[in-house]
Parts: structure tokens; C-alpha cells; sequence
């Protein structure tokens, strides 16, 4: 059976990092190997969230899945809190990389903002973890941050594949911006292959609010597809039609959860996708 390692904290209440992650991946055929970096009460858009570090357990998780010779198909990133954290993603990447696809999700800011705790300084050295990926997954405020440029609201195409490009000569092979829209009412995600030079953009109908946690889903699905051996850009399109489906299911609801999505609701969609 294939298996994904993935770096993230655990929010108990949340539906971001890894308690979306490990459903996600399971639910796609895919054992979830975790390495939890912290456990938070909720994530850190509520108000008085507890906070308990888990970096000191990291190093010996390595060691002993060294020591058993455990491999795995992806390495996939998440939310990462500090610096130590991102050394040892790049530990995680150097020790068992070698033929695993690397994906770098560099949560780190939404909305021309970086998310409480972060900083510019922060943002550089998540670039360099990116610099080693074979996939980032940037939105566009967080490959703002990652290129230490202004945030643009506004932009075109040329804009979005320029970004693309310098994304990559940072280091990684692939990159895709997240949240792009080039008309009202659609909203999707641009990719670029610098290997291939080729860059896609497939977008859905935009649904009418936005939820926290929907970049962790997307990320995770892409992760899923590309392991279960779907091409990048059919993996792309799972990604964005199940988030989709996981956003109208929650707005199809009456009184419907304000802090994440029913992405539970959507796995019979998801399957069918595979
Ligand atoms: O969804 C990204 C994320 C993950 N983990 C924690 C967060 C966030 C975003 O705010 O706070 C703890």
C-alpha cells in the first residue's frame, strides 16, 4: 500500500492541517504516516487557543522510522510555526526523499496578510524549504510573501505566469498559485511545470463565501491524486472540483459551520473522481 508522510499541527477543532490531511489521504486509498508539530485547541483565527510544541518529538520519529526503513510515496508540508520546524522539514526531505514526491503547502498568510505569529523574515525561510520541493502550492498572497513582493489584488495572466516562473527559479520544479481568478464568479488554480515549460489553469464556478482550511483540503487531495498516479493536471482538477463540492455541501446546510467546510460529506464525490 502507498503511503504519505505529512508535517503539520494538529487544531483540534478546526478542519485544517492534519485533521484534514489524514482523512483526506486514507480516504484516497493512501496510508497517512503523521508528524503532528503541535497540538492547538483550535486553529489560530479563534480567540484564545491553547498551544503545545511538539518539535522536541521530531527528531526521534526520524530516527526510529529510519531504523525500521519506512518509505514513502509523497512528503507533504503544511503548517509550519517556526524555524526549527522548517529545518526539519528539510531534514524530512533530505532523509527520506530521495523518491518521494516533495510537496511544500507554505501556509503561511490569506488575503494580503500574513496569518498571526509570521513574519517577512519567516516567509524567506519558508522559500528556501519551497527551493527543495518538487511542488509548492502557494496562494497568491503567500507567493507574494515567498517572492518578498507587494501583495496584488488585481492582476492578469501575464502577471500570474510571470510569478509562476520566478516561483520555480527559486528552486522548485512545480509550482501552482491557488485562488486565481481572472473573471467574476470563477475562481481556480494556475500551475506551471519548469521542466516542461507548460503551465494550465482550470477554474470552477466561484461559490459564494470563502472558508478557512480549503487551501489544507486542496493541498492534500492534490497530494492523494498524484500518488494514486493521476497526471499533475488531472490531480489539479480533483483538487479544485472537491473543494468545490466540500464548500456547496457546507452552504447546503442550514446553520452550517463557519470554520471549515463539510469535506466529510464529499468523499462519495471525491471517490468517483479516482
Ligand atoms: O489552514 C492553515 C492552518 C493550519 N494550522 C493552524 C492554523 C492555520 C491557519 O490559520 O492556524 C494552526
Amino acid at each position: 500500500m502507498k503511503r504519505i508522510a505529512t508535517m503539520q499541527d494538529i487544531s483540534c477543532i478546526g478542519k485544517c492541517s492534519l485533521t484534514v490531511a489524514l482523512p483526506v489521504i486514507s480516504a484516497m486509498g493512501i496510508e497517512a504516516a503523521v508528524i503532528p508539530t503541535a497540538v492547538l485547541s483550535t486553529h489560530t483565527m479563534f480567540q484564545g487557543f491553547t498551544f503545545c510544541d511538539l518539535t522536541k518529538e521530531i527528531e526521534g520519529i526520524f530516527a526510529h522510522w529510519k531504523k525500521e526503513g519506512f518509505r514513502f510515496e509523497a512528503l507533504y508540508t503544511g503548517y509550519l510555526g517556526s524555524f526549527e520546524q522548517i529545518s526539519l522539514a528539510k531534514k524530512l526531505f533530505s532523509e527520506f526523499g530521495e523518491n518521494s514526491i516533495r510537496l511544500v503547502d507554505p501556509c503561511m498568510a490569506d488575503n494580503g496578510k500574513l496569518y498571526a505569529g509570521f513574519t517577512p523574515a519567516f516567509a524567506k525561510e519558508m522559500n528556501s524549504l519551497c527551493a527543495i520541493a518538487d511542488i509548492i502550492v502557494p496562494n497568491l498572497t503567500e507567493a507574494s510573501f515567498l517572492l518578498d513582493i507587494p501583495y496584488q489584488p488585481e492582476y492578469d495572466e501575464a502577471y500570474i505566469r510571470d510569478m509562476l516562473v520566478k516561483l520555480t527559479q527559486s528552486g522548485a520544479k512545480k509550482a501552482v498559485l491557488t485562488g486565481v481568478s481572472f473573471e467574476k464568479g470563477k475562481l481556480g488554480a494556475y500551475a506551471y511545470d519548469s521542466e516542461t515549460k507548460e503551465y494550465f489553469y482550470y477554474a470552477n464556478e466561484e461559490e459564494p463565501e470563502h472558508f478557512h482550511g480549503t487551501g489544507d483540503i486542496w493541498a492534500s487531495t492534490l497530494c492523494g491524486a498524484l500518488v494514486n498516479g493521476k497526471s499533475f493536471e488531472e490531480s489539479v482538477k480533483i483538487a479544485c472540483d472537491f473543494v468545490k463540492e466540500s464548500i456547496r455541501l457546507t452552504l447546503a446546510e442550514e446553520n452550517h459551520n463557519t470554520y471549515g467546510v463539510n469535506f466529510e460529506q464529499a468523499f462519495p464525490f471525491l471517490l468517483k473522481s479516482l
